[in-house]
């Protein structure tokens, strides 16, 4: 049936006809995105995920079909891609790609992540930017959805030329954002570093001092106490509730933590002052594994002061192991495993070991990082899934208190702050498990999470007219 015939009202009688509508519409947006985006898998991939779960909804209110709701949704509102030309050490002359993809500004102004890595292409910008407008809807704060960065790869340049490069980005990027439009931070390969590179620019170029223009900022000069931890912890914050609904929780559970980032480091000093042991993390060169539990102040030295790769840590630490290759890091037996590092880093193989190995439950700290057939996998076989909307959604949110502050020009104590962050976190697992009860898959949170996201967003755009 062609969406364009389908009566949501009279429809609604015989509802196996409806829903094979719905399945057809869905689809259909599907194909779109598809045509219109080629080759942009990771976008597709995020795009599949959210679409398929809302079918439910789609059902019980056709008003979203009828307003051609996702057919708006999948399309940017704006996407801007620009050349960043920088000069390195040596005098030599570099070229990069910068692009912000400003998604959807139904709930407030963009709001999202800059990453900073050699894998940063169109598609990784959209699924991120994709992924944002639901997961900052879950947040219950004013913020919609964007996401930018660069194939720049910061590894091995020196402070300098991260510098150089951070200025020569934002004089492209400055004319596109503000406090009321669009509000970038950190994300992969960019930190308080970066984001102080970025705001001295952009105060140089504006002859303005903004602070609510980026957050991540340094507590100096306007940043929130809380947004350095805030990924990590409120992962832990969700996963502990997720666990306390399923009378489980984290004493003494063995936890495995891919990455050793800012996400990873702090899931890992939060899941350890919880009673957990984590016993192994990684970067994207290889894994340690240390069965005592990992000296996480360790980490953070070798990591976030010395710049340096996680097999210093074994070479440190006699009773500790290195393992080549980052991959293996999801066959070692564990309770809990926390994927922290990037997308599509579980796949159907590593789900498969997951289960073998009779893991509870899996809290994605990183963007999808479970590709959708390892998704269905686990849940298919009964593991308990924090789904990365939700359960990362504390570094955004704990942004967005680092804009109420800045509008404020006042700063919060980081226990104050804190305990905002835990609260939307129990919120937004609440939020989740609400939806997924009320549209048929209770204690599927990753669908819970996409409806509860979704339905915000979704009837934003309706009272706000066809833009
Ligand atoms: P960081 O740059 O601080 O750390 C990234 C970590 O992941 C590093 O250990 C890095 O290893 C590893 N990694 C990156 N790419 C790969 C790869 N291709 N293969 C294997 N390992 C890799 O980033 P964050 O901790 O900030 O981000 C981690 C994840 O969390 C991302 O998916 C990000 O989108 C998500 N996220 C981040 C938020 C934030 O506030 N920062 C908020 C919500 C989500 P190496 O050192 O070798 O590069
Ligand atoms: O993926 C994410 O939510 C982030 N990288 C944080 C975004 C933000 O604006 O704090």
């Amino acid at each position: 049936m062609k969406v364009d015939s389908i009566d949501p009202i009279g429809k609604l009688e015989d509802n196996n006809i409806f829903e094979t509508s719905v399945t057809q519409y869905v689809n259909r947006v599907i194909e779109d995105v598809k045509n219109r985006n080629k080759g942009d898998e990771e976008f597709h991939q995020a795009v599949e995920e959210v679409l398929h779960s809302l079918e439910p909804v789609l059902v019980k209110k056709p008003e979203y079909i009828k307003e051609r709701v996702l057919d708006r949704l999948v399309e940017p509102e704006r996407q801007i891609i620009f050349r960043v030309p920088w000069v390195d050490d040596e005098g030599n002359v570099q070229v990069n790609r910068g692009f912000r993809v400003q998604f959807n500004s139904s709930i407030g102004p963009y709001k999202g992540g800059l990453r900073f890595h050699p894998s940063v292409n169109d598609s990784i910008v959209k699924f991120l930017g994709f992924e944002q407008i639901f997961k900052n809807s879950l947040t219950g704060l004013p913020i919609g959805g964007g996401k930018g960065g660069s194939d720049f790869d910061p590894k091995g340049k020196s402070d300098r030329e991260i510098m150089r490069f951070c200025q020569s980005f934002m004089t492209e990027l400055y004319r596109y954002i503000g406090p009321d439009v669009d509000v970038p931070a950190g994300d992969i390969g960019v930190g308080g570093r970066e984001i102080g590179y970025l705001f001295g620019q952009y105060k140089r170029l504006k002859n303005a001092n903004e602070p609510g223009v980026l957050t991540g900022k340094g507590l100096n000069y306007g940043g929130s106490l809380v947004r350095t931890e805030a990924t990590g912890y409120g992962l832990i914050y969700f996963v502990d509730e997720m666990l306390k609904a399923h009378d489980y929780d984290l004493n003494g559970k063995k936890i495995v933590i891919s990455g050793s980032g800012n996400v990873a480091i702090y899931a890992a000093e939060k899941v350890q002052e919880l009673g957990a042991c984590v016993i192994a993390m990684c970067d994207s060169n290889g894994y340690i594994l240390d069965e005592s539990g990992i000296d996480i102040s360790l980490i953070k030295k070798i990591k976030l002061v010395e710049r340096k790769r996680i097999k210093e840590y074994a070479d440190i630490k006699s009773n500790s192991k290195y393992y080549e290759g980052q991959k293996g890091i999801w066959s070692i037996k564990c309770d809990i495993a926390l994927p922290c590092a990037t997308q599509n880093d579980i796949d159907i193989e590593s789900a498969k070991l997951l289960v073998e190995n009779k893991v509870i439950a899996v809290g994605e700290g990183a963007n999808m990082p479970c590709t959708n057939e390892a998704l269905s996998y686990l849940l298919e076989n009964g593991i308990l899934v924090a789904p990365a909307k939700a359960a990362n959604a504390g570094g955004v949110a704990t942004s967005a208190l680092e804009m109420s502050q800045n509008s404020m020009r006042l700063s919060w104590s980081f226990e104050e702050v804190d305990e905002k962050l835990k609260n939307i976190m129990v919120n937004i697992f609440n939020a989740s498990k609400e939806a997924a009860k009320e549209y048929g898959a209770e204690g599927n949170y990753v669908v819970g999470a996409n409806i509860a996201g979704f339905l915000k967003v979704a009837d934003v755009m309706i009272s706000q007219g066809i833009i």
